[in-house]
């Protein structure tokens, strides 16, 4: 999609601090982050939210949810606890219109969320 910044990101029109890279996901660290680790994982493929990535096709919501896991690894958070979250829809918060999982971890993460 032209005018969506998170594909803008995909395409390196736009830099981001990558974490890591799979054939279908890119991981990239928050540009406002609110954990000492928060990072965004995102389809390559443009879908609007956790909803439209829900039904999309073969296991690409897999595949998020996967590379969510193996950065939070690296990140050295998956012992410790981390979270994945998915902000959908604007009365969620969510501001970005390019599904995203934002895993956060590395302190102690009250609940529930404001
Ligand atoms: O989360 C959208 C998130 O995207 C928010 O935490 C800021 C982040 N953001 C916005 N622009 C960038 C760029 N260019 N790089 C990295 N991170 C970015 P939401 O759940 O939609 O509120």
């Amino acid at each position: 999609m032209t005018d969506c910044l998170f594909c803008k990101i995909v395409a390196k029109e736009i830099p981001a601090t990558v974490v890591l890279e799979t054939d279908r996901t890119l991981a990239f660290r928050d540009l406002n982050p609110q954990a000492p680790t928060h990072v965004l994982v995102i389809p390559k493929e443009h879908h609007a939210n956790a909803a439209e990535l829900a039904v999309a096709d073969d296991g690409l919501a897999d595949d998020v949810l996967k590379t969510a896991h193996e950065v939070a690894v690296r990140e050295g958070v998956a012992e410790t606890g981390y979270r994945v979250v998915f902000n959908t829809g604007p009365e969620a918060g969510q501001t970005v219109f390019h599904v995203h999982a934002h895993v956060l971890g590395g302190r102690n993460l009250t609940w529930p969320p404001g």
